[in-house]
Protein backbone atom coordinates (compact mmCIF):
# COMPACT_ATOMS: atom_id res chain seq x y z
CA UNK A 1 0.00 0.00 0.00
CA UNK A 2 0.79 3.36 -1.04
CA UNK A 3 1.60 5.72 2.29
CA UNK A 4 1.35 9.48 1.25
CA UNK A 5 3.21 11.69 3.02
CA UNK A 6 2.27 15.82 4.00
CA UNK A 7 4.28 18.21 5.33
CA UNK A 8 1.89 20.27 7.23
CA UNK A 9 3.45 24.30 7.74
CA UNK A 10 1.47 25.35 11.34
CA UNK A 11 1.40 28.82 12.61
CA UNK A 12 1.43 29.30 16.78
CA UNK A 13 3.60 26.60 18.22
CA UNK A 14 5.47 27.91 21.44
CA UNK A 15 6.48 25.11 23.51
CA UNK A 16 6.45 21.22 23.94
CA UNK A 17 2.97 21.60 25.00
CA UNK A 18 1.83 22.54 21.79
CA UNK A 19 3.67 19.78 19.88
CA UNK A 20 2.07 17.19 22.38
CA UNK A 21 -1.42 18.86 21.19
CA UNK A 22 -0.46 19.45 17.58
CA UNK A 23 0.19 15.27 17.31
CA UNK A 24 -2.73 14.02 19.59
CA UNK A 25 -5.16 16.62 17.26
CA UNK A 26 -3.91 14.52 14.04
CA UNK A 27 -3.07 11.29 15.52
CA UNK A 28 -6.90 11.53 16.24
CA UNK A 29 -7.90 11.69 12.82
CA UNK A 30 -8.78 8.08 11.55
CA UNK A 31 -6.76 8.45 8.26
CA UNK A 32 -3.60 9.80 9.87
CA UNK A 33 -0.66 6.72 10.49
CA UNK A 34 1.84 8.88 12.08
CA UNK A 35 2.73 12.06 13.02
CA UNK A 36 6.41 13.84 13.52
CA UNK A 37 5.97 17.76 14.82
CA UNK A 38 9.03 19.73 14.49
CA UNK A 39 8.55 22.74 17.06
CA UNK A 40 11.40 24.60 15.61
CA UNK A 41 10.43 24.62 12.00
CA UNK A 42 6.90 25.21 12.77
CA UNK A 43 5.49 22.08 10.92
CA UNK A 44 4.70 18.69 10.87
CA UNK A 45 5.16 15.44 8.40
CA UNK A 46 2.39 12.91 8.87
CA UNK A 47 1.41 9.32 6.85
CA UNK A 48 -1.85 8.43 5.80
CA UNK A 49 -4.56 9.94 3.43
CA UNK A 50 -5.78 12.76 5.85
CA UNK A 51 -7.99 15.42 3.95
CA UNK A 52 -7.02 19.33 3.96
CA UNK A 53 -10.48 19.88 5.78
CA UNK A 54 -9.95 16.89 8.19
CA UNK A 55 -6.67 18.15 9.04
CA UNK A 56 -7.79 21.75 9.30
CA UNK A 57 -10.40 20.73 11.30
CA UNK A 58 -8.87 19.29 13.92
CA UNK A 59 -7.14 22.50 15.05
CA UNK A 60 -9.98 24.43 14.80
CA UNK A 61 -10.36 24.88 18.82
CA UNK A 62 -6.86 25.19 19.11
CA UNK A 63 -4.32 28.21 19.44
CA UNK A 64 -3.00 26.53 16.05
CA UNK A 65 -3.47 27.52 12.40
CA UNK A 66 -2.41 25.55 9.06
CA UNK A 67 -0.96 27.92 6.80
CA UNK A 68 -0.08 25.52 4.21
CA UNK A 69 0.17 21.76 3.15
CA UNK A 70 2.45 20.15 0.25
CA UNK A 71 3.02 16.75 0.01
CA UNK A 72 6.24 14.92 0.98
CU1 LIG B 1 3.00 25.50 24.04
Amino acid sequence: MLLMAQLIKIKGMKCDGCVKSVTAAFENLPDVKTVKVNLEAGEALITGQAEEAALKASLAETPYEITAIQQA
